[in-house]
């Protein structure tokens, strides 16, 4: 027992730091800083998988007190062969929630309704976000406020249901971060 772990002990590659010289040590400081970087942003832009489907950092704003109606924002990835649809949502915090598009036409912000779901192409991508396609959150059971989150269910046509947890931002925020 001992000797066949000494045998792997003996086998696994031996590094010496002072073997390394000057640059090389300062090329694995820069590289240990950006991957400590990039693990904190992949933390706050979580996402979630369904399928072919990927729903990248579904977010939405603290809505200000009394406001009836808050709004939801990710992307979707779709890296199957054919297209899908996001037929329904279900949240815990509104009555119902519906895809929306807004749109400028004339000068004038139009909003409407997607009807028949939205649909994302096959090995394509829609981002919902302000000023484009959103979720619309109607009849608010709660504000939700900055640095907590809320479930939601996305129901697809063909990859099925996935529950996603919103990220709240602040009131004016944009997405960035
Ligand atoms: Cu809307």
């Amino acid at each position: 027992m001992s000797r066949s772990f000494g045998a792997v002990h003996a086998a696994q590659p031996r590094v010496s730091f002072f073997h390394l010289n000057a640059g090389a040590a300062f090329c694995a400081f820069m590289l240990a800083f950006v991957l400590l970087f990039a693990g904190s942003h992949m933390a706050a832009a979580h996402g979630f998988k369904v399928g072919d489907l990927e729903i990248e950092h579904p977010w939405s704003r603290a809505a200000p007190a009394g406001a009836k109606v808050g709004g939801g924002y990710f992307t979707i990835v779709n890296n199957g062969s054919t297209p899908d649809r996001l037929v329904s949502i279900v949240t815990e915090i509104s009555e119902k929630a519906e895809v929306h598009e807004m749109a400028v036409k004339d000068g004038v912000m139009t909003m409407r309704h997607v009807e028949g779901g939205l649909e994302i192409p096959a090995g394509g991508k829609v981002e919902l976000k302000p000023g484009a396609y959103h979720l619309m959150f109607m009849g608010l059971k709660r504000q939700p406020k900055q640095g907590e989150s809320f479930s939601a269910t996305l129901t697809f046509e063909k990859a099925g249901s996935v529950e996603v947890k919103f990220a709240v931002e602040a009131l004016g925020s944009a997405g960035e971060h």
